[in-house]
């Protein structure tokens, strides 16, 4: 079977970047390994960005008497409060300059749904909701996913999760990812990426 190849760029935005408000230590430095993978003979590449309205559940300011960090139950499951963060249309929500979106073949926005988070590029926070990236993918013969940006520890890790669920051959880029490492999030996915298959990779190790 012949293999093809995408590479998804999650979550690349100024908010995750030093400066933004949900600044991902070392978040800079993926900058310009995800700016050179892009570069790269892809059959597909998909970049995504967290887009949520103003008065989005995951934002603690929006729920009374509760901070950033706090846990609050949702009707599908616990859900970690966050500040405000890539409000649709501001500059946080928007692309480092560095990082040009002109080899993207397709941008995929998240979270729009002000009740349910989004952290993979597939699927809602919950469970259901789906994208429709794995049906793009299968429609165009791709049958390896590369996953990489920000955050490792929470969409890029989703992503990877649910591209292995569906049957993608799947790879995380570790030195063009940076993790936030919260309560040991970023430890809980690695047993999940082990636990599915998923392979590591560096940007050197990629041929094309
Ligand atoms: C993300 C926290 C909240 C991410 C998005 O892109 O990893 N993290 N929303
Ligand atoms: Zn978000």
């Amino acid at each position: 079977m012949q293999r093809k190849r995408a590479l998804i760029v999650v979550d690349i935005q100024n908010d995750f970047l030093p400066g933004g408000v949900l600044a991902v230590p070392s978040g800079a430095a993926v900058i310009g390994k995800a700016a050179e993978l892009m570069e790269g003979a892809w059959d597909a590449v998909v970049m995504t960005q967290d887009w949520h309205p103003k008065d989005h559940v995951s934002f603690a300011a929006n729920n009374p008497g509760k901070s950033e960090g706090d846990m609050i139950m949702l009707p599908y499951g616990e859900q970690i409060l966050w500040p405000v963060h890539c409000v649709a249309g501001t500059s946080g929500a928007a692309f480092p300059g560095r990082l040009s979106d002109r080899n993207a073949d397709l941008i995929i926005r998240k979270g729009r749904e002000r009740g349910i988070d989004s952290y993979s590029a597939f699927c809602a926070a919950d469970g259901k909701t789906l994208t429709g990236l794995a049906g793009w993918l299968e429609e165009r013969g791709i049958t390896d996913v590369y996953v990489c940006g920000l955050a490792t520890d929470f969409c890029v890790s989703y992503t990877a999760a649910d591209a292995a669920n569906a049957g993608f051959r799947t790879f995380v880029i570790t030195d063009a990812s940076a993790a936030i490492d919260i309560g040991g999030s970023l430890k809980a996915a690695e047993d999940t990426w082990r636990k599915l298959g998923i392979s590591t990779v560096t940007t050197a190790e990629i041929e094309y």
